[in-house]
């Protein structure tokens, strides 16, 4: 029985709605220094000298760091998480607008930031290359001299070339299309920042930063500065979002910490909001193209993509290192197909770098768009209803555990299930009444559909690294003698709830009420070793090593309670949050009696040594499959190219949810991300390379006023492999999303023949598609 799971209201809101968070900028140390960088305004050029001296004379300047002098100290380049490698401030040019070039270390904030003025750069400019499809050209600058291969990061290929060929050969039709991923951005709104205290005495580094994953952080750090691993301490403090964007390093980190050492002093860097937009991590910047093969009866068989990936001008890329495109080859979705086959390229140009996974599982976004776009169009090329042709494709319960043509063994699911759930929820045969009427009233609404299969909770050790260290996570249990416990773990929660949700998994399996148990979490000399948060990893990774280290403890206690009865542990049963003496239920013994018995003078049975603490490392067998069958309703003017969404159906299958409204959170603010992304949002360049979105003018967030209130569904199929059948939640809105609303414009906007729009389908964008379609109904 569960009592323990359940809509718990969040523990950590009691600090958040008093105000009495603390975030990173929050944190004030005696003697605290500030820094401010100063970036390129360049896309591309040598720098031929950097003048700090008028800077170094302002009266409140108390250093001033170049590439040249973080050179001295082997700290001018710093890994990527993808094994790549990225200027900290340039030595030899820069190579996107808001490169680092100098930090300035002062007083105060205001003065590092006017003396950022004072120093004169003498950079000789390089032709810039933007446009990621002539990034291959002969021609084209080059980006990275430091590389063998020019402008190319990687060509990838997965799935059966000649298979699918023959599949596609052997169809009646094939569409094909090709769309654009935008550049997109997190855009958290804490910004990224950090404090370094050095401590020269000892040769220890505290350093507090927005960090989604201390651990392995502490490890780059360590390659890094040559500070020995055991030395540095990474303490991530409240997080105000992160979405990716906290996962990588970032220069200003770095230059904080030589800052520290070079001054004896903490120094504390905060990035702003257009430093933000214009140089932490970028995601999505797909440009594919994508062919779906099927019978004339509407039968898949075969898919194939070619796509472009523009990294920007260093690979900073986050996802497993043998993945250079992430997990784009799970583009199949959700549906039965014979082969599949896709080639995917990386380029440099002179961008911001980053490839960071924004809810996306590491480019499952991408992938569940193409496919679903495609779906879409095949529908309307057969003149097909898109609910009917996507039902018939679906992969059926019996299928599973199922493996698709590219190599992923989907855990579990019933899709049709959800997508019956959704298609009711809506009143769907009453939309495309309506939509009928409506049409010919000569007004524009849309009916978009998505199902859309995730693969979250990287990753079995055998296939899954970042950086070399395995995916897998630690957590520590401590059950104190009055019997409430302590769970420290790896991962680090940036709002999604885990100090109630990770409380509630324990106190699940261990009888305790949720608020007998503390998480502890984002400190590095608090914490077991573990990647941390991202690719919706928490729940079915660290929540895994929680919920083996709390069975541990419940083990012990088992043993402890069968001295205590003196029975023999075979003879007792778990039941209802007790130990008891089968056929004797009434003879109970809850965790808290035991706790304070382990921790007594009583005789243990050998091999007990006291205490009921407990400790595990998860290696997941498998990545989690969530999945989800979504419906937008748009209304489209075709005067103004507005898009307004009147309604949005989500039916999302997470498996066991621990908190559902946690878990209905997690989907509002995905269907918020996907909205914003399909309508509003795109990180986009003049062709020298000025990045034309580095505010929150340029760079929009969807707000209630574009977000119409959600109408949310679940069905549970649990994960065959996890301890508590959860799957992950936290991208999954963000991954299904976008191609609904999309399919729903282009659906409303059918009769004037549009076929495709890219995002963002901003009114101009919507317009300019009308126009190109060229037909008025
Ligand atoms: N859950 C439950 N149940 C289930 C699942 C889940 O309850 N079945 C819950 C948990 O526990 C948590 C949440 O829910 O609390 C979530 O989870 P998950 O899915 O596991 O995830 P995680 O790992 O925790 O997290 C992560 C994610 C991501 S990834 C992202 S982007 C985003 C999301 O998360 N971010 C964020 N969400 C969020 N929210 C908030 N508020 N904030 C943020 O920032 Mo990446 O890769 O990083 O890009």
């Amino acid at each position: 029985m569960s009592h323990a799971y359940g809509p718990v209201p969040r523990k950590e809101d009691a600090r958040f709605i008093r105000g009495q968070g603390t975030y990173v900028d929050d944190i004030k140390l005696p003697g605290m220094l500030h820094g401010a960088i100063l970036r390129s305004p360049l896309a591309h050029a040598r720098i031929v000298a950097v003048d700090a001296n008028a800077a170094l004379a302002h009266p409140s300047v108390v250093a001033v760091l170049t590439g040249e002098d973080l050179a001295e100290r082997g700290m001018a380049w710093m890994p990527t998480v993808f094994g790549d490698v990225q200027a900290v401030l340039a030595t030899d040019k820069v190579r996107f607008q808001g490169q680092e070039v100098a930090f300035v270390v002062a007083t105060d904030r205001y003065a590092a930031r006017d003396a950022l003025e004072l120093i004169v750069v003498d950079y000789e400019p390089l032709p810039p290359l933007i446009d990621p499809l002539t990034a291959l050209d002969p021609g084209a600058p080059v980006i990275r001299e430091d590389l063998p291969d020019g402008n190319r990061v990687f060509d990838w290929t997965a799935g059966d070339k000649p298979a699918t060929d023959a599949a596609f050969a052997a169809a009646d039709v094939v569409v094909g299309c090709d769309m654009i991923y935008p550049r997109s951005h997190p855009a958290p709104l804490e910004t990224c920042g950090a404090i370094a205290d050095y401590d020269a005495v000892n040769g220890r580094l505290t350093l507090w930063s927005t960090s989604q994953a201390p651990h392995a952080h502490r490890v780059m750090y360590a390659a890094l500065t040559g500070i020995p691993e055991h030395k540095i301490r990474i303490v991530s403090p409240d997080l105000g979002g992160g979405f990716g964007a906290k996962v990588p390093i970032y220069p200003g980190y770095l230059c904080a910490v030589a800052a520290s050492q070079a001054t004896g002093r903490p120094v504390k860097w905060v990035e702003d909001r257009s430093e933000s937009l214009m140089s932490t991590a970028f995601a999505r910047d797909y440009h594919m193209h994508g062919e779906i093969a099927a019978t004339a009866d509407g039968e898949i068989l075969g898919l194939r993509a070619r796509v472009l990936a523009d990294h920007g001008a260093f690979n900073a890329a986050a996802q497993p290192s043998k993945f250079p495109a992430g997990f784009f080859h799970i583009f199949t979705g959700s549906y039965r197909t014979r082969a599949a086959y896709c080639e995917v390229t990386g380029v440099f140009t002179n961008k911001a770098p980053g490839g960071v996974a924004y809810s996306c599982s590491f480019r499952i976004t991408e992938a569940v768009y193409l496919v679903e776009r495609l779906t879409d169009m095949l529908a309307r090329r057969l003149g097909m209803d898109p609910a009917e042709l996507r039902m018939r494709n679906l992969l059926r319960p019996e299928q599973f555990p199922y493996t698709g043509p590219t190599g992923w063994q989907y855990d579990s699911g019933d899709y049709p299930r959800a997508l019956r759930l959704a298609l009711d929820m809506a009143g769907y045969d009453e939309l495309r009444r309506e939509q009928a009427e409506r049409r010919a009233r000569g007004e524009y609404m849309g009916i978009g559909l998505s199902f859309f299969t995730e693969g979250v909770g990287a990753g079995p050790r055998s296939h899954m690294d970042i950086m070399g260290l395995a995916m897998s996570d630690g957590a520590d249990l401590r059950v104190h003698p009055t019997g409430k416990a302590v769970l420290a773990v790896s991962v680090q929660t940036q709002g999604q709830g885990h100090e109630t949700t990770f409380a509630q998994l324990v106190a699940e399996e261990l009888g305790l009420s949720p608020d007998d148990v503390d998480v502890v979490h984002g400190d590095t000399d608090r914490t077991p070793f573990g990647l941390g948060t991202y690719g919706s990893r928490s729940t079915p990774v660290s929540g895994a090593a929680a919920v083996v280290a709390a069975r541990k403890v419940r083990e012990r206690a088992r043993l402890v309670a069968a001295a205590m009865f003196e029975a023999s542990p075979d003879d007792l049963e778990w039941l209802d949050g007790k130990w008891r003496v089968r056929g004797d239920p009434d003879q109970a013994l809850g965790i808290a009696e035991i706790a304070m018995a382990a921790h007594s003078t009583i005789e243990l049975p050998t091999g007990i040594e006291g205490h009921l603490d407990a400790s595990a490392v998860y290696n997941p067998p498998n990545l989690t499959f969530p999945f989800g069958a979504y419906i937008c309703v748009t209304d489209v003017d075709p005067g103004t190219g507005e898009v307004k969404v009147r309604r949005f159906i989500a039916v999302d299958d997470c498996g066991v949810r621990i908190n559902p409204m946690i878990v209905e959170g997690q989907v509002h603010r995905g269907l918020a991300d996907g909205i914003g992304i399909a309508l509003m949002q795109a990180i986009s360049f003049d062709e020298i390379g000025n990045c034309l979105s580095g505010s929150f003018m340029d760079y929009l967030l969807p707000t209630s006023l574009e977000c119409p209130s959600p109408e949310l569904g679940a069905t549970v199929t649990p994960s065959p492999h996890h301890p508590v059948g959860a799957k992950g939640i936290g991208e999954s809105a963000t991954v299904g999303s976008p191609p609904a609303v999309v399919n729903s414009v282009v659906d409303a906007l059918a009769p004037f023949g549009v076929t495709h729009a890219d995002m963002p389908l901003t009114p101009a964008n919507v317009w300019l598609a009308i126009q190109a379609a060229g037909r008025l109904s």
